[in-house]
């Protein structure tokens, strides 16, 4: 997997080299909005260590790390006033979903109904791709 890069964009925002438009920040996360919104609330919560992915957090991050994010992720949605409408809640890991940032973030979107979770992207004909059992 890719080592991580402290000269990433997430990474200069959290030493306050880059500015952001903040909605929260904890000891462990950093919640500010998404700069080309997919949605009327568009944010992004980071970790405020140094983790590549999805996968490079839930394998190396420490306990309280991994609750910090979460709870920072509920945290930020509560402060958007997003719970009663509802939100929806995503990571993308590397090529195939598209990662753009090397630097873990989840996304909230929300502010309207946001409709079939997956919708574009290059999804084969019926019957070629198979869920893993
Ligand atoms: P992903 O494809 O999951 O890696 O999404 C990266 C997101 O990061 C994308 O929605 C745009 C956002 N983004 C990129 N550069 C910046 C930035 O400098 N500031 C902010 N706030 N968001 C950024």
């Amino acid at each position: 997997m890719f080592k991580y890069d402290d000269t990433n964009i997430f990474a200069k925002i959290i030493r306050g080299k880059l500015p952001s438009d903040k909605v929260l920040e904890t000891e462990h996360a950093l919640a500010f909005h998404d700069i080309n919104p997919q949605a009327p609330i568009h944010v992004l919560v980071i970790p405020k260590g140094p983790y590549v992915s999805m996968d490079d957090f839930t394998a190396n991050a420490s306990a309280e790390e991994i609750v910090g994010l979460w709870r920072a992720v509920g945290e930020a949605a509560r402060l958007l006033d997003l719970v009663e409408g509802g939100y929806r809640v995503m990571s993308n890991h590397s090529a195939n979903a598209h990662q753009e940032v090397f630097h873990l973030h989840i996304h909230i979107l929300g502010g309207r109904p946001l409709g079939p979770m997956l919708e574009g992207g290059d999804i084969p004909p019926n019957g070629t791709w198979h869920r893993p059992a």
